[in-house]
């Protein structure tokens, strides 16, 4: 029986335990890759490991969330994150690098490796043929210092790419046609791969644009073939040694098939408030727009901003329009400098801004009250932006450039054919990178900053877990509804108990005040609890206000991940009608707790109503040994 490639690039890495899917095993770990808002929590995790040199074959710190340094928070937090990896080994990308996920598909992507991120985009790195998973920051702290990772042996969903995109729809349009299919919960537990005769007309930056967003699904990772474009990929990078051929056996077998012929897709959008909320460009009409972005880890490519460029080219923005271009490298914006695609992006009208994530997570660029902003980006959820009442769509960079000069969401197959983008070589530069220190490790002094502090640990479970229902969602709850990002909250990532002020704020503003009131209490969640980022923060600060367990529908594999690294139970509701029953303020008890959770099925009493519910906890051998032991590094530390 064939292959997929998901499973050959596995079970080259594989440590421990076979690979059937379901099955818990461990990989080995080649690369990993963090960035500053989740980077502070995973360097102080490795600190407190003593780790001495890390494992991996190349990790590397980028700084690009957190760039906008209106106070001495974030450049603290980029000077601790400069000094950690000065000390274990780690190459620091400097803040005007630009954005994670692109510079590290230019850099140091390799077909065939694995790669861990505390970013939920790393599967942006499945373009070039890896295994590239988003993993909480403490699981990416564990993979450099042993260089390993534990995961679930996913399903395989096989997406099948037949005939050719038509111009004006891209990669883009692909992922957003698959989101509409799947859902923003179709890819928990599974691999994506992409197979099929259209895969060829595909480059490297196109395919990444469709794994980066692969992560809305919830997948584990996606993933294409290597093949000649990434030979060619690479060689534009000037690492053609890097480049080795990968594809699944011809008669690999899958878990799923979804096939999409490319001459039938037309320019599509995801509607407020959710990435999975697609419909074609035409069908949604001509709406008026206040505001555009293109950039992000999902689209700020060369051949994507080239493409914008030459839109733009002699025209005018719309006067009712602001158009915000974010490049996703320096080597992307010195070429464009170059060779006068910048030119004709500020001559139009285009306010350029830093190589960053800036406005995809709230950084900055915040639309108007009320206001409709088109973006290239990848999340849609409502508050993102920055403006609680502002609808987000997501489109292509192409639909997005058309729209900028109309002033309406306009298809762009209206005005004529575009023009090809002719491939580039770019000049290795790496002045942006600081390389490791050579030091010995004492020598090398670690800086912190005053609004650095220290993580909260969990005790171990006790056998009575009790508490009053403190808060109860509906589905698809996110990670930005848990703990929210914006310019003001994001400098604090590295400040547990001044974020714990804002957790859930958008949703109920009185939870923190709730928590604190009741000694902590339990959460009651819907369908797909904690989609989205990778952020720890959202488990850490709920354990800081005293959370003990969440009962929901089910859970986002991430976040599940870091409420288990956090020593938070995650309970799974056996009968869903349960969930109906149960009211804010309850009081809900485990007793025999340990013996319940080690059996995997948990009676849960509800004092108030007089009820009991059945739930699951679904842990493995190893996440039940970090419940019971209160946690990742309550585990590490007995060990
Ligand atoms: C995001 O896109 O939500 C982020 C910000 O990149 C997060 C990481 C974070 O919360 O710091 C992610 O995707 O994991
Ligand atoms: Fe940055 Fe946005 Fe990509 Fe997250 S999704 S890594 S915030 S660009």
């Amino acid at each position: 029986m064939g292959k997929s490639l998901t499973y050959k690039i596995l079970e080259s890495h594989i440590v421990e335990g076979t690979l059937d899917s379901g099955s818990e095993i461990t990989i080995k770990i080649d690369q990993t890759l963090t960035q500053d808002s989740t980077g502070t929590m995973v360097y102080l995790q490795l600190e407190a490991m003593n780790v001495e040199k890390i494992k991996t074959e190349i990790s590397v710190a980028y700084i690009d969330h957190n760039t906008l340094q209106t106070g001495f928070e974030n450049a603290d937090d980029h000077a601790f994150i400069k000094s950690v990896a000065q000390r274990h080994g780690i190459l620091f990308s400097k803040p005007g690098n630009g954005i994670c996920h692109q510079l590290h598909l230019e850099n140091y992507g390799k077909p065939g490796k694995t790669l861990l991120g505390s970013d939920s985009h790393t599967p942006t790195g499945g373009g070039l043929g890896m295994i590239a998973m988003g993993a909480g920051g403490l699981d990416v702290a564990v993979a450099m210092a042993e260089g390993t990772y534990s995961l679930i042996v996913p399903k395989v969903i096989n997406v099948k790419l037949t005939g050719k995109l038509n111009p004006w729809v891209s990669a883009k349009d692909i992922i957003l046609y698959v989101l509409k299919n799947l859902s923003v919960k179709g890819g928990v537990g599974k691999v994506v791969e992409y197979t099929g005769d259209g895969v060829a007309a595909l480059s490297v930056t196109d395919r990444a644009t469709i794994t980066n967003m692969g992560a809305e699904l919830g997948a584990t990772t996606s993933l294409f073939p290597s093949d000649k474009n990434t030979e060619d990929y690479l060689r534009s990078q000037g690492r053609p040694e890097d480049y080795i051929a990968l594809s699944a056996d011809p008669d690999a077998t899958y878990d799923e098939i979804l096939e999409v012929n490319l001459s039938e897709l037309e320019p599509l959008a995801a509607k407020p408030h959710s990435p999975d909320n697609v419909d074609s460009v035409k069908n949604i009409g001509e709406i008026k727009i206040d505001q555009v972005a293109i950039g992000s880890c999902t689209n700020s490519s060369y051949s994507d901003l080239m493409k914008v460029a030459n839109i733009l080219k002699g025209k005018k923005i719309h006067p009712d329009v602001s158009l915000v271009i974010s490049p996703g490298s320096s080597k992307i914006l010195s070429k464009m400098a170059e060779n006068g695609a910048l030119a004709h992006m500020i001559h139009a009208g285009a306010r350029i801004i830093e190589n960053a994530c800036g406005p995809c997570i709230g950084m900055g660029q915040a639309p108007k009250s009320g206001g409709v902003s088109l973006r290239s980006f990848n999340r849609n959820f409502k508050g993102r932006s920055g403006t609680a009442d502002a609808d987000v769509y997501l489109v292509s960079p192409e639909t997005a450039a058309i729209s900028a000069i109309t002033g309406v969401l306009s298809d762009g197959r209206k005005f004529g054919n575009l023009s090809s983008i002719k491939d580039e070589t770019f000049e290795y530069n790496d002045n942006f990178i600081v390389y490791p220190g050579i030091q010995e490790k004492g020598d090398i002094p670690i800086e912190m900053g005053p609004n650095i502090k220290p993580f909260p640990l969990n005790k171990s479970l006790t056998n009575v877990v009790q508490g009053k229902v403190v808060l109860k969602t509906g589905d698809n709850i996110t990670t930005d509804d848990i703990m929210p990002s914006n310019a003001k909250l994001l400098p604090y990532r590295s400040n547990i108990p001044f974020l714990s002020k804002y957790c859930f704020i958008g949703i109920d503003e009185d939870f923190s005040k709730r928590c604190d009131d009741n000694e902590g209490g339990i959460i009651i969640g819907g369908d797909n609890y904690g989609q989205g980022s990778s952020r720890e923060h959202a488990a850490l600060v709920p354990l800081y206000l005293g959370i003990k367990f969440i009962l929901a529908k089910s859970f986002a594999r991430i976040h599940r991940s870091n409420l288990i690294n956090s020593g938070i139970i995650p309970l799974v509701f056996e009968n869903l009608q349960d969930y109906d029953h149960i009211q804010l303020l309850d009081e809900l008890i485990i007793e025999n707790a340990i013996d319940q959770v080690k059996k995997g099925k948990v009676t849960i009493k509800n004092k108030t109503k007089n009820e009991t519910y059945a739930s699951q906890s679904n842990l493995s051998e190893l996440e039940l040994e970090m419940i019971l032991k209160g946690g990742k590094i309550n585990t590490i530390k007995t060990k």
